[in-house]
């Protein structure tokens, strides 16, 4: 080997060891499914390391396989973000160097039912209320300490237009959602002094699993709301995650709506 070959290896080693040195964590929950597992796709490409979690273990080990080809590293963390002793153990069970999580995206939410409230199964709005609401905070409770720590780090909660607006039976999952809204503000004046960013990112229409969530399975109820437009992918959303993520230190999007160009509203589509 030439000497100047030598020192190019090197140089080229010295460079990929400070770059694994300088990568950053992102936690990401609800990432075997739609949006979250575009984010997590999406932030491998861009050389982050990934704390990917859900319920789903086979899906999370599957995307741990396709996502370390990327050269990143991947932890998975199954659990159910409802239950408070799950999170507390899964975040307490973190490793010294996994422990320092830069970005965290509060993604896991479902909507279940669409009913008129007076015909409303109680199951379901016990289900979104406790995943939603309850488990967005667990998370958050969980993980803003090891932000507050490093004094730095960066919440993204995931919303929806049904944060800022309501619709016909969309009443509990809207009312979450607002909730989410307010959780949003609310974080953003805790976390100041820390330097911690919270942005609040709210889709209009995307197709993902979530449609067949609402309708329990129904395929054929559960493609109606696409029809005739063309909804977000969870991929178009992963990009606004993205931009809000990349932007520097002192520049942090507070809140961002992000809708199908054939959607002005919770409930007005052209249908062309
Ligand atoms: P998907 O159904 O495709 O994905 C939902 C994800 O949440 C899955 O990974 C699921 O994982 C996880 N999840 C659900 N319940 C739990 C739970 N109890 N514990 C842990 N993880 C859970 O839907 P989307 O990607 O569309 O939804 C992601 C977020 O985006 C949700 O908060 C949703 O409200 C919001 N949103 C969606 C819009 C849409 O039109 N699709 C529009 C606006 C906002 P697993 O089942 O493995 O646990
Ligand atoms: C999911 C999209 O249209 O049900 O938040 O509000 S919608």
């Amino acid at each position: 080997m030439k000497v100047s070959d030598f020192f190019c290896v090197n140089l080229q080693q010295k460079n990929i060891n400070l770059k694994i040195k300088n990568m950053k964590t992102t936690l990401i929950t609800g990432a075997t499914s739609g949006i979250g597992k575009a984010t997590a796709e999406l932030f491998a490409k861009n050389a982050y390391n990934l704390i990917i979690t859900g319920r789903r273990a086979e899906r999370l080990e599957e995307l741990k396989n396709n996502l370390e080809k990327s050269g990143i590293e991947v932890l998975t963390l199954c659990f159910d973000v409802r239950n408070n002793a799950e999170v507390e153990a899964a975040i307490n069970s973190l490793p010294e160097k996994w422990r320092q999580i830069d970005v965290l995206v509060n993604n896991a939410g479902l909507a279940v039912g669409l009913n008129h409230v007076q015909d409303g199964v109680l199951d379901d709005w016990e289900r979104m209320i406790d995943t939603n609401i309850k488990g967005l905070l667990y998370i958050t409770r969980a993980v803003a300490p090891l932000m507050i720590a490093g004094n730095e780090g960066h919440i993204v909660n995931i919303c929806s237009i049904a944060g800022k607006e309501v619709y016909e039976n969309g009443n509990v999952y809207c009312a979450t959602k607002h909730a989410v809204d307010a959780l949003s503000k609310g974080m953003r004046v805790d976390m100041l002094k820390y330097g911690i960013k919270v942005t609040n990112i709210c889709p209009g229409a995307v197709e993902t699993e979530f449609s067949l969530v609402r309708f329990k399975g129904d395929k054929e109820k559960a493609a109606n709301p696409y029809k005739g437009i063309m909804p977000l992918t969870g991929s178009d959303v992963a990009l606004t995650i993205w931009f809000a993520v990349s932007l520097p230190k002192h520049i942090c999007i507070n809140d961002l709506v992000v809708m199908p160009t054939a959607q002005a509203n919770g409930s007005t589509f052209y249908r062309g």
